[in-house]
C-alpha cells in the first residue's frame, strides 16, 4: 500500500520536476588573459540581465541556467567550451564568444551542432555567414566606422594613414573596411602598416608614418595593442594635430586605464553610450553600478540586451528546444539599452540608427561634439 502510495507519487512528482529544471543557456567570454576586458565587461552584463529575468522565469516560472566558460582568447579553448556546453550542459542557445575570430572558429562547430548561438561583440564581416544558426546583435565594422570616418572628415581630416594587426579577424576586417570607406568618401590613404596583436614595439611603423604627416591614423587592433600603438605615438612626438580614429577594439575603458593621456582625443563610433537619456539605459546603468561598483561599458550594455533576447527566444518557443528557439530568434522584436532591436534575414542587427561618435578624454568616452 505505501509502497503504491510512493509509486503514485513519484509519478505526479517527476514531471513537475521536469517542469521545474532550469533551462540551460552557455556562453564563452574571454575571462582571462590580455583581451579579459571584454569578456568580464560581457559576463557582467549577462549576470545582471540574468537575475532580472529569473525573477520571473522563462517558459512559465523555470530559471535559466547559465553557465559561462572562459575561452582565454584562445580559439581551440572557445571550441571545447563549445563542445562541453552542448554535449554536457545540454544548452539551448550560446552566447558568445566575446572575438570574431573565435566565432570564425567555434560558429562551424555549433552551427553544425545546430544550437543557435549569438554573438554580442563579433563584429567582422561574415560571421553570420558562418550558418543559419549564427546571429549577432553587435553592429558590424561595416555599419559603424564608416560613421566615425565621416566624423573624422568633417573635423577637417584628408589624410589617412591605417595600421592594423594583421593576425586578427576583428582587427583585418576592420581595416578592408577602413580602406574601402576611405576610398569612397575620397580620404586619402598615405600609408598603411602592419603589427602582430602581441608586439610592443610599433616604432618602425609611426616613424614611417610620421614622416608623411597624415591628417589621421585608422587604427584596427584589440585593446592592449591599439593602447601600446597609442602610448608609443605620444612617445615619438604625434601630438593634437593626429586624430587617431579606432574600431569596435578601442571601445573599452580599459584602453583609457593602460594609455592614459595617450589615449585622449581618439574617436571611436559606437551603438551606444553611457549617457544616453532614455529610462531603460539609466537603470541599467544604475543596477550595474550598483552591483559592480563601477560604469557598465558598450560590451556590457550589449550583453545585457543579449540574455533579455535569448530569454525572450526561449519564453516564445514554448520548449527548451535548439530550434524552436531559433525559430523564436529569428522573429525577434525587442526594445532593450541599445534601443529598438530585429534582426534581418541574414541574422545581422536590423537598423543601424544610433551610431554616436565618441572621444576619449581622460580616460573616460564622451560624445563628440
Ligand atoms: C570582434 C570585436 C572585438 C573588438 C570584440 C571584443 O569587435 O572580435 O569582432
Amino acid at each position: 500500500m505505501l509502497r503504491r502510495t510512493f509509486a503514485a507519487a513519484l509519478l505526479i512528482a517527476v514531471p513537475a520536476l521536469a517542469q521545474a529544471q532550469p533551462v540551460p543557456v552557455g556562453s564563452i567570454e574571454i575571462l582571462s588573459g590580455p583581451a579579459a576586458a571584454y569578456g568580464i565587461a560581457i559576463k557582467g552584463g549577462l549576470d545582471l540581465a540574468l537575475d532580472e529575468i529569473n525573477q520571473k522565469g522563462v517558459l512559465g516560472g523555470r530559471k535559466i541556467a547559465l553557465t559561462v566558460e572562459d575561452s582565454a582568447g584562445d580559439k581551440n579553448q572557445a571550441i571545447n567550451a563549445a563542445r562541453k556546453l552542448i554535449g554536457r550542459d545540454k544548452v539551448v542557445a550560446i552566447i558568445g564568444p566575446t572575438l570574431s575570430t573565435e566565432m570564425f572558429a567555434v560558429g562551424p562547430v555549433t552551427n553544425e551542432r545546430k544550437v543557435p548561438t549569438l554573438g554580442t561583440s563579433t563584429t567582422a564581416t561574415g560571421i553570420t555567414e558562418i550558418g543559419p544558426y549564427i546571429f549577432r546583435t553587435s553592429l558590424p565594422e561595416s555599419d559603424v566606422l564608416p560613421v566615425t570616418m565621416k566624423a573624422a572628415m568633417a573635423r577637417g581630416v584628408k589624410t589617412i594613414a591605417l595600421m592594423y594587426a594583421n593576425d586578427e579577424a576583428f582587427a583585418k576586417s576592420g581595416f578592408e573596411v577602413m580602406k574601402a570607406t576611405a576610398d569612397k568618401v575620397g580620404l586619402k590613404i598615405l600609408a598603411i602598416e602592419t603589427f602582430g596583436s602581441k608586439d610592443t614595439d610599433f616604432s618602425a611603423q609611426l616613424t614611417k608614418i610620421k614622416a608623411l604627416k597624415p591628417d589621421a591614423i585608422g587604427l584596427s587592433a584589440l585593446v592592449e595593442p591599439t593602447a601600446g600603438v597609442l602610448l608609443q605615438a605620444k612617445q615619438l612626438g604625434f601630438g593634437k594635430e593626429t586624430q587617431f580614429i579606432g574600431g569596435n577594439g578601442a571601445n573599452s575603458p580599459k584602453l583609457g586605464e593602460i594609455a592614459g593621456a595617450a589615449a585622449d582625443g581618439l574617436i571611436v563610433g559606437s551603438p551606444w553610450f553611457i549617457a544616453k537619456k532614455d529610462k531603460m539605459n539609466e537603470a541599467f546603468v544604475a543596477a550595474f553600478k550598483a552591483r559592480y561598483n563601477k560604469d557598465p561599458d558598450q560590451f556590457a550594455a550589449q550583453a545585457y540586451d543579449a540574455m533579455k533576447i535569448i530569454a525572450s527566444a526561449i519564453d516564445r518557443a514554448g520548449d527548451a528546444d535548439t530550434e524552436k528557439v531559433t525559430a523564436a530568434l529569428e522573429k525577434t522584436d525587442f526594445t532593450g539599452v541599445m534601443g529598438p532591436f530585429q534582426f534581418t534575414a541574414g541574422r545581422d542587427p536590423a537598423s543601424t540608427a544610433g551610431v554616436v561618435v565618441l572621444t576619449m578624454q581622460n580616460g573616460k568616452f564622451t560624445v563628440l561634439e
